[in-house]
């Protein structure tokens, strides 16, 4: 029944596909994915997704975005006489009519197409090696988009990345206690509490003027970055998230899933910690790319970025824990509190490392 449905999508887009080759992706926790070949053969194939309208209520705004995105980069690449745009620019496919979305009347569902890159990996723990090209490829990514302005582009989840309003979720989820977990995570309530001042002290240098926002990609999680057949960085995926930020949370989602000794969702706490040799590697390469258009305040904040991205997670996962899983997807019932509890335990440890990740800040800086 599924398939049947799929190919009268498939068939909205300009691509020609082979409809009897639908692979489903299991792949991130908000949309659903499949690859679809090409009736061609030797011809790239197909990416689909449904994209989430409860997650996405501006399908089109975000559409929009993410075509803006896309061709700034193929332009800059181009510029540079890169070879391989194919793979190194996500390339959207329209519809037949000429839209970048596909609207299925029947099912109240929204669709879009990309090639699919072939050839490629991701990681979801890395090495001080990779994490060095890592550095240097969010590091690049984040300048060649430094000249779209912070109103080119919408939110596509508005507040998404404001630690403000997400505290202020997370206390209207305490309050309501939909699920009735309050009782068995009071203590986690107490953790969250007693940081919250440190961290929106970003929000408050925004309305005083003192940190920008930039273009970033909100979702810098180490798997979205695809490597090559020689381990080399080739392109950064999923870009639903992409919009103006603080430069924090680029560097700080990557910090959170990268330099994580154990899972996001790790079902054994201990292996949970802070990973400084990662921090150092992709930082050293980051930072190379990025002194040419960060300010130095930017700069000194982004260990607190490292921090701000986990307790900000731990807040989300530890809200839908609460208001009973309505937003993550999970695979048993107290996934959102393991995740919570694994965010807590990685923070916990940058904590010890802050010092240390300032300083090397610092030293990286007198050395470039
Ligand atoms: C979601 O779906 P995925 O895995 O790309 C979420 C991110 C979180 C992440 C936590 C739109 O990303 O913000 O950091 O889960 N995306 C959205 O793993 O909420
Ligand atoms: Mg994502």
């Amino acid at each position: 029944m599924e398939n049947i449905s799929l190919k009268n999508i498939i068939e909205k887009f300009t691509g020609e596909a082979d409809l009897n080759n639908i692979v489903p992706l299991k792949i991130g926790f908000i949309n659903d994915s499949y690859i679809v070949g090409n009736i061609k053969p030797g011809e790239r194939s197909f990416f689909l997704q449904r994209i989430n309208q409860n997650v996405f209520k501006n399908v089109e705004g975000l559409m929009k975005n993410i075509s803006l995105v896309t061709e700034k980069i193929r332009e800059k690449l181009a510029e540079e006489k890169e070879d391989d745009l194919e793979r190194k620019a996500l390339q959207i496919i329209p519809t037949k009519t000429g839209h970048l979305f596909h609207y299925n009347k029947e099912d109240n569902s929204f669709w879009r197409m990309y090639y699919y890159i072939n050839g490629t990996h991701s990681y979801d723990s890395i090495n001080p090696e990779l994490a060095y090209k890592a550095g240097k490829a969010f590091g690049k990514f984040q300048f060649m988009l430094s000249d779209i302005s912070e109103n080119e582009l919408i939110e596509t989840i508005p507040n998404f990345h404001n630690m403000e309003f997400r505290l202020h979720e997370f206390r209207e989820a305490v309050k309501n206690n939909t699920a009735g977990r309050l009782n068995e995570i009071k203590w986690l309530v107490e953790e969250i509490e007693q940081r919250a001042q440190e961290m929106c002290l970003p929000e408050r240098l925004y309305r005083d003027g003192k940190l920008p926002k930039r273009i970033n990609h909100c979702d810098t999680k180490v798997n979205n970055l695809l490597f090559d057949e020689n381990d080399e960085p080739i392109c950064i995926v999923d870009l639903d998230t992409v919009m103006p930020s603080f430069v924090l949370s680029d560097f700080g989602d990557f910090m959170r899933t990268a330099a994580n000794t154990g899972a996001e969702d790790d079902l054994n706490i201990e292996n949970v910690s802070f990973d400084l040799k990662i921090f150092q590697s992709y930082t050293t390469a980051y930072l190379k790319e990025a002194k040419n258009f960060l300010s130095e305040l930017e700069i000194e904040l982004l260990p607190l970025g490292a921090k701000l991205l986990t307790y900000m997670q731990l807040c989300r996962f530890l809200t839908d824990y609460l208001n009973g899983d309505v937003y993550y997807k999970i695979e048993y019932p107290s996934h959102n509190l393991q995740r919570s509890k694994a965010q807590l335990k990685l923070l916990q440890s940058m904590e010890e490392n802050f010092d240390a990740m300032k300083n090397f800040i610092s030293q990286q800086m007198n050395l470039l």
